[in-house]
């Protein structure tokens, strides 16, 4: 049975701004308050999505979540007989609260779960756990309505292992695929699972970052590979330094990017450095009798501040080395002194995977920290599990001239945080939504009740 790896692109929400809301992460730092246009977002987003669905590469979409979530707003204590009021109240009680129940932070659906295709699990079920995100409280709100969403998405549990977001507060937090990536020489399988981890609960004395926080532990992902139910020769663990992360490296995605045999990753993404990327290697080997190509990147040709301004390592891989892959990076590489000579280097090189580079234009989401890699999730499902798959996800061209004129019937394109204070921003979601999930042939499944 074949597999395909199929790229879902979070449709961003149409309350996107910029709040500030992600300390650590340096362009949610800088651009807080600034002015967003969430439609521009949206649109671009979608192209980016179109682009690679446009060039034969299986791609879909996941739906935005409702916001402001009222369900929250009300569960942390602000009252209301009206939803509106509810809003209302909430600016004027805790607009901090406001800020993070109106984020439409669930566009960066790298970060939503994490799944392993049915080919690496015993129990030969494709395994999915929604993140909890629980570091910051307005990704903590994801959590719910993405276990939702994806059990309407695949609800066959025959088939499909949905878990619940993991429990246990700090000692799991989990941040999703962003953390994760799966290495083989054949889609097929069998894949090696590289998981990143921040830090660790349980070892009090190991290494941490001082100035931001590490938000996925080592206990998180042990318990992932366990639920999926990884065979142990399949999975690999390795811990983000500390300097890189409070360089501004607050997800593994933003350090280091993984495609079948191919890893491009900075020389100073982990604390064991080489030894962690020979570690690798070699379950690579054993696993699949090949070699991993690894693309270490030395500090002196792309710093480690300019790797995180650029987000190059954010960019996405298709295809294989027979081929020849494709790298879709941010349109900040190209304008990079560091950066764009890099790639024409690298591209230059014989031997090298890669047979060409395009950029994507997504400002408005990277200026949230968010590149390409942040916005899609790779799902790797065999031609029936693709059947089995609810809802009209998959972008087509029919889909995409539907859904750029829902985005420029339904979003504004101005959008700053006194905004959020307006009930008719959540009546103007409301429509967008509902008539979204009719596009998508969704269950209803707006406002999300918890
Ligand atoms: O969690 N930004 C997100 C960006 C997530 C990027 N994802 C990956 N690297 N995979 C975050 O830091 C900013 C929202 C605001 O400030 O308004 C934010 O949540």
């Amino acid at each position: 049975m074949g597999y395909s790896e199929v790229n879902f692109d979070g449709i961003v929400g149409p309350t996107h701004n910029y709040a500030g809301l992600a300390h650590g992460n340096i362009a949610s730092t800088a651009n807080r308050s600034s002015l967003a246009n969430p439609r521009e977002a949206a649109l671009q987003s979608l192209a980016k999505a179109w682009t690679v669905a446009e060039q034969g590469f299986p791609q879909a979409v996941f739906p935005p979540h409702d916001r402001p979530a009222v369900w929250a707003l009300r569960a942390y204590g602000i009252p209301g007989s009206s939803d509106e009021e509810v809003i209302a109240k909430a600016a004027r009680l805790s607009p901090d609260l406001l800020h993070a129940a109106s984020s439409a932070s669930a566009m960066w659906v790298a970060n939503a779960f994490t799944m392993t295709p049915s080919c690496d699990t015993r129990d030969g079920r494709a395994h999915f756990t929604p993140a909890n995100l629980q570091s910051k409280l307005h990704r903590w709100l994801e959590g719910p309505f993405t276990e939702t969403l994806l059990k309407s998405i695949f609800p066959d549990t025959e088939v499909f292992f949905i878990h619940e977001p993991l429990r246990g507060g700090d000692a799991m937090s989990d941040e999703g695929a962003a953390n994760h990536t799966r290495l083989c020489s054949d889609l097929n399988g069998p894949g090696l699972h590289l998981f990143v981890y921040g830090r660790s609960v349980f070892q009090e004395n190991g290494p941490r970052p001082t100035r931001f926080p590490a938000r996925q532990t080592l206990e998180s992902v042990q318990a992932l590979a366990r639920n999926h139910q990884i065979p142990h020769h399949q999975f690999s663990f390795a811990q983000q330094s500390p300097h890189a992360i409070d360089s501004g490296v607050f997800h593994n995605d933003v350090i280091s990017v993984g495609n079948r045999n191919f890893l491009l990753v900075h020389e100073d993404a982990y604390v064991e450095g080489k030894d962690a990327l020979a570690r690798l290697n070699t379950r690579f080997q054993n696993l699949t009798g090949k070699h991993l190509h690894l693309q270490l990147v030395a500090r002196r040709e792309i710093p480690l501040e300019e790797a995180v301004r650029t987000y190059l390592f954010n960019s996405q891989l298709f295809g294989d080395e027979e081929d020849g892959m494709l790298l879709l990076a941010p349109a900040e590489c190209r304008e990079s002194e560091f950066v764009a000579p890099w790639l024409d280097e690298l591209i230059s090189q014989p031997g090298n995977p890669l047979r060409e580079v395009q950029f994507a234009d997504l400002r408005q989401s990277m200026r949230n920290g968010g590149g390409p890699a942040c916005l899609r999730q790779r799902v790797v499902l065999d031609e029936t599990e693709l059947h089995q798959m609810k809802g009209r996800l998959l972008l087509d061209e029919t889909l995409y001239a539907e859904l750029t004129a829902w985005i420029c019937r339904h979003y504004r394109d101005r959008l700053g945080q006194d905004d959020l204070r307006d009930p008719q921003l959540l009546a103007e979601s409301r429509t967008a939504l509902d008539e979204l999930t009719r596009i998508l042939r969704l269950p209803a499944l707006y406002p999300f009740q918890w």
